[in-house]
């Protein structure tokens, strides 16, 4: 049985996410999968006689000023490489964790590989930091392999951090038992939404990268036009500034303000419309988790973003700020029952076809079978 390790931030977020279901799908299959992270990761919620979690504990000694974490996870790392001879450790993010492993390789005395996978703020964030920038590559050049999530992070990565190392492009996925629509009709009621009324919705965390205030200026302008409701999801820095603007804007009446939530599948289900105006998003899997659902997407053209959405088919494509065009958009597609039901069936199958998550995680185990042989 191959052992795998696993690092990711366990913490809500796109990456961890990933990180967490390929582990238990790759459980399911009949690897050892070993989480080693600084806490339980939040979607780690099947226990599974193939998964363990090793949990690295950060012990507060008076001399140091900053208690040194990525450390610590090295040696962990090091310490879980060892004992369950790990073949391969997989860590989400170059910053710090490919740092980390490729100092915990060097440490251990088990010869491990390891993967690195580029989930996108730790290049088009960190990696334009000069601080940081030579780490960033030299732990994408000692990785064994290096995967990112979309294209247009191989781009980034190779002209932010100017790396030549081959990098891989496998896509993201859902847990499709998990982000399926369900009937709606009694949740529609339970949020006070009227028949007839469209949903518009938004998921992030609310971070100034999301611009989630192009969302609300695009809600207000369909508003205008259409019976609607704009639901947003999520929690972070911005949310009580965009408390703010749709108070001033005054449409507060028809925002639901939601923060994080569970069983997003079922606010997905009472949707007609994903809204992502992100300015950077190197993938945005909340997109995939709405067509998913069968719910179609306006997003921005940024990042990965025109990768995930098919333009005119599953959705559109915007340029970053255009809330008019987004909003045009929106309209259109709002008013027409007909291409609506279109839009929402195409979003499912190509969701399926491309993002489907069995292929997905056939894709990462081909690239551990080619370093393991
Ligand atoms: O978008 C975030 O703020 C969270 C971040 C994360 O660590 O999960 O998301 C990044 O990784 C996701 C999973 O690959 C991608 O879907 C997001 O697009 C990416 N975020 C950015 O590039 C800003």
């Amino acid at each position: 049985m191959k052992k795998i390790g696993i690092t990711c931030y366990p913490t809500v977020g796109g990456s961890g996410i990933i990180a967490t279901e390929l582990g238990m799908m790759m459980a399911e299959k009949g690897y050892e999968i070993h989480f080693i992270t600084s806490s339980l990761p939040f979607r780690l919620n099947r226990i599974h006689p193939n998964i363990y979690y090793h949990e690295v504990e950060l012990n507060h000694y008076p001399v140091f000023q900053y208690p040194p974490f990525d450390l610590t996870l090295a040696n962990k790392m090091a310490e879980v490489i060892d004992q369950e001879q790990l073949d391969i450790l997989h860590v989400h993010y170059a910053m710090p964790h490919a740092i980390c492993a490729i100092l915990a390789q060097d440490i251990a005395e088990h010869d491990v590989k390891i993967v690195t996978t580029l989930h996108g703020t730790d290049i088009t964030v960190l990696g334009i930091d000069h601080s940081l920038k030579k780490m960033i590559r030299h732990g994408i050049d000692k990785s064994d392999a290096v995967t990112a999530v979309s294209h247009s992070l191989v781009q980034q990565t190779r002209d932010v951090v100017g790396t030549n190392k081959a990098i891989e492009v496998i896509y993201n996925f859902v847990n499709e038992s998990e982000y399926v629509k369900v009937p709606a009709d009694s949740i529609r009621r339970e949020y006070g939404i009227e028949p007839g009324e469209k949903v518009m919705i938004h998921i992030s965390n609310f971070r100034k990268v999301k611009r989630v205030q192009d969302v609300i200026y695009t809600f207000k302008k369909v508003h205008e036009k259409i019976d609607s409701k704009l639901v947003l999801v999520g929690d972070g820095p911005e949310y009580s500034e965009m408390h703010q603007l749709v108070a001033t804007l005054g449409i507060s009446d028809s925002v639901l303000f939601l923060g994080k939530q569970k069983n997003v599948n079922e606010l997905l289900s009472i949707s007609d419309l994903k809204l992502l105006m992100s300015e950077k998003e190197s993938f945005g899997l909340v997109l995939l988790e709405a067509m998913s659902c069968e719910v179609p997407c306006i997003g921005t053209n940024t990042g990965g973003i025109p990768e995930v959405i098919q333009h005119g088919s599953t959705g559109y494509i915007v340029e970053t700020g255009d809330t008019v065009q987004a909003a045009a958009h929106a309209i259109n597609l709002l008013q027409n029952e007909e291409r609506l039901e279109q839009f929402s069936k195409n979003a499912l199958k190509h969701a399926r076809k491309n993002f489907f998550s069995n292929d997905i995680v056939e894709q990462y185990i081909d690239l551990y079978d080619k370093l393991l042989q």
